[in-house]
């Protein structure tokens, strides 16, 4: 089973996974959870290049190509693999977050898009797709003290720095995707308590 979460910022998901993960480890599964822009050596190189502050002043379809590039490197040596042993893969972000970001925060033509996913990826779809829903000022207001608590995290701001109304089209971006994807997405009310998130998250796995 193949498990994305997406979101806005400080939505929860980071949160929400290891406590997933840590469900699938006491029920015996074996689980690997992963990260994107990222997951493999390459990916990550490719990570810097995009969410560091000094990362590169990209054009929209480098940075695009760049987000696919990583994810192929991903899909291929990393989670195709591990399902295909058996494993449960548990991915923060995967291609919503392109779409959201990108396509409807950023204003990247939404079939182009598309076509560049076929090329990288192929029909390649998560099994299921979480999607913590949050205000967009409680997720910033969160993903602030997030970064003012983590050293590690005070050059990884590019996207955190964009503006409020950019923020608001992501957030109906991942609306407008779970309407479209309705098998697999679920929408999850992210103000709700850590627990109250993670029980819905049990209910719909089901395992
Ligand atoms: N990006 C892109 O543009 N295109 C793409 O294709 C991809 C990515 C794949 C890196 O993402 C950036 O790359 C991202 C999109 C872009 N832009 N940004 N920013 P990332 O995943 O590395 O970073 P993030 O999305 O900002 O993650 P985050 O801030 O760590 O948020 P989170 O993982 O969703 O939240 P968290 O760390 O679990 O929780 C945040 C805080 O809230 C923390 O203190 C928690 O204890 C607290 N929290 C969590 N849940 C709750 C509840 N339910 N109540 C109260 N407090 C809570």
């Amino acid at each position: 089973m193949f498990i994305t979460f997406e979101g806005g910022e400080g939505s929860g998901k980071t949160t929400q996974i290891e406590m997933l993960k840590a469900h699938f480890v006491r029920h015996g599964h074996e689980v690997i959870t992963t990260r994107e822009p990222g997951g493999t050596p390459e990916a990550e190189k490719i990570r810097d290049l995009l969410v560091q502050r000094e990362g590169g002043n990209w054009t929209p379809l480098a940075e695009v190509m760049l987000f696919f590039t990583a994810r192929h490197m991903h899909v291929e040596t990393k989670i195709k693999p591990a399902l295909r042993e058996g494993s449960i893969v548990i991915c923060d972000r995967f291609t919503d977050s392109t779409i959201a970001y990108q396509g409807y925060g950023h204003g990247f033509d939404l079939q182009i898009l598309n076509d560049i996913k076929t090329m990288s990826i192929g029909d390649f779809e998560p099994d299921i797709t979480f999607i913590l829903d949050i205000d967009v000022k409680d997720g910033l207001a969160r993903a602030g003290k997030r970064m003012a608590n983590h050293d590690d995290a005070t050059t990884e701001d590019r996207f955190e720095r964009l503006k409020t109304d950019f923020h608001e089209r992501l957030r109906q971006g991942y609306l407008s995707i779970a309407n479209h994807h309705p098998q697999r997405c679920i929408v999850l009310d992210a103000t709700q308590n850590i627990e109250d998130v993670h029980s819905q998250i049990i209910s719909a796995i089901q395992l």
